[in-house]
């Protein structure tokens, strides 16, 4: 699909809720089907992403009812997943695929995991390694870097495993596999990254320990079924944020945000870098949740880099686009995991706003932005990547003239509702 989009002329208003958060609507999938007995899901987040991890669990043989944001399921419990009749397909969903190596690590059956362009680029050695080691058969193109994938269990013996990237997607992986291990099972991570995996974990009854950085369970613990509610997407939310921030004349309140302290860097950014964001009615539960006021305000270049790019990596997209329009220099560095995102996020940011007239340079492991820069409207391209395609309909907004972006449907891996959300924000 292709959107053609333009400036609009007065601020954006209103009161807004965002969908469910991707990262725990997948885990809630995972650890349900896992599960002994019924789970249910509220505010679930249908997204192209968690839809493909709620296919794949209705493969290995988990009764799974979804309707829009709530969903029903009959856990299997920790070994009573069955062999599927297919290849698993995750779509473009790098958390489905590697959560999911964890959670098959220790089958008896067979299992072949794919998924699409993208994800056949992404690495999968990083997962593939430790499980090995920790004793499960798992293969893949060139020697197990890439998917498509092969599975075939084995009997798993705990391990400590320090890792060199914070990635959250790695540590699940081996947590969910150490649940099938002898002993206990540590993953020492090099920065905190986002813990939605320890809190659930805890939540479905499994004893699960943290110290620093250093996060331990034992293996052969029962998960028992619950009842999870999904707050709403920080990683959403960020792209209304910054646009309240940068369009003259808004303020905009979005209601019932996840505000877990791993993914809030997005905030403390933008804060540092002068805008008026306020926080109002938190509260704490498994995952603390409030609402977000923000108001257009003037920015101020700033430094990003070190043990804050993993609490806000995915929104590196939309804090460059709100560093064009801040005064003096950004520099965003330390975050060469943005070369293996759904796209090589540091070369599709760094040309796509040059093309719209920004000042930004790409650098080894970021991106360096000179502002404040007017955006120009001209043709542009998301390269499917559902996170470059919200940040440019923001930039839209911004520019002179008319934008047209190509392949935009990605937006719908996770927030299905954006253009509309909007446009219903922009008064239209
Ligand atoms: O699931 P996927 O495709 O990897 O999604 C992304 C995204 O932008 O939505 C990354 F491209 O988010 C990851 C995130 O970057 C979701 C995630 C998780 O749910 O555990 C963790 C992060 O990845 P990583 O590699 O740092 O663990």
């Amino acid at each position: 699909m292709t959107v053609h989009l333009r400036k609009v002329n007065k601020g954006l208003k209103g009161q807004i809720t965002v969908p469910g958060d991707k990262s725990i609507s997948h885990r809630a999938i995972i650890l349900g089907s896992i599960a002994l007995g019924k789970t249910t899901i509220a505010g679930f987040l249908p997204g192209n992403d968690c839809l493909s991890t709620i296919e794949c669990f209705k493969n290995l043989g988990v009764d799974i009812k979804q309707h829009n944001d709530f969903v029903e399921i009959n856990g299997k419990g920790i070994t009573g997943l069955t062999e599927p009749n297919c290849i698993l397909n995750v779509g473009n969903s790098g958390t489905t695929i590697r959560l999911l190596m964890g959670v098959l690590s220790h089958t008896n059956f067979y299992t072949s995991l794919t998924g699409d362009e993208s994800i056949c680029k992404r690495p999968m050695d990083r997962v593939v390694h430790p499980l090995k080691q920790m004793g499960t058969n798992i293969d893949g193109r060139v020697h197990g870097r890439y998917a498509p994938l092969s599975i075939r269990g084995g009997d798993l013996k705990g391990q400590i495993h320090r890792l060199n990237v914070a990635s959250a997607q790695v540590k699940s992986a081996i947590l969910l596999a150490g649940l099938f291990a002898t002993g206990g099972t540590t993953v020492v991570e090099p920065y905190q990254s986002r813990d939605h995996t320890e809190r659930m974990l805890k939540k479905f009854g499994v004893k699960i320990n943290r110290d620093g950085l250093r996060i331990s369970l034992l293996g052969n613990q029962k998960l028992i079924g619950t009842n999870i509610i999904v707050p709403g997407d920080i990683s959403s939310a960020a792209f209304l944020i910054v646009a309240a921030t940068i369009i003259p004349n808004s303020k905009i309140i979005i209601k019932n945000v996840g505000l877990n302290p791993t993914r809030t860097g997005v905030i403390d950014v933008l804060k540092q870098m002068g805008a008026n964001i306020k926080i109002m009615n938190y509260r704490e539960a498994e995952e603390p949740y409030g609402d977000i006021i923000v108001t257009a305000s003037s920015l101020s270049g700033t430094t990003i880099s070190g043990d804050l790019i993993p609490k806000l990596i995915d929104e590196i997209p939309i804090i460059a686009l709100a560093a064009t329009q801040a005064k003096g220099k950004t520099i965003i560095k330390d975050a060469e995991e943005l070369k293996v995102k759904e796209s090589n996020r540091i070369d599709t940011v760094v040309k796509q706003l040059k093309q719209m007239g920004a000042h930004i340079t790409a650098i080894e492991d970021g991106m360096i932005i000179n502002g404040k820069t007017n955006l120009i409207g001209t043709d542009v391209d998301c390269y499917k990547d559902h996170r470059i395609g919200m940040m440019l309909s923001v930039a839209a907004l911004l520019s002179e003239g008319d934008t047209t972006i190509k392949n935009s449907d990605c937006i719908n891996i996770s927030y299905p509702n954006f253009l509309k959300d909007l446009a219903f924000l922009s008064g239209k």
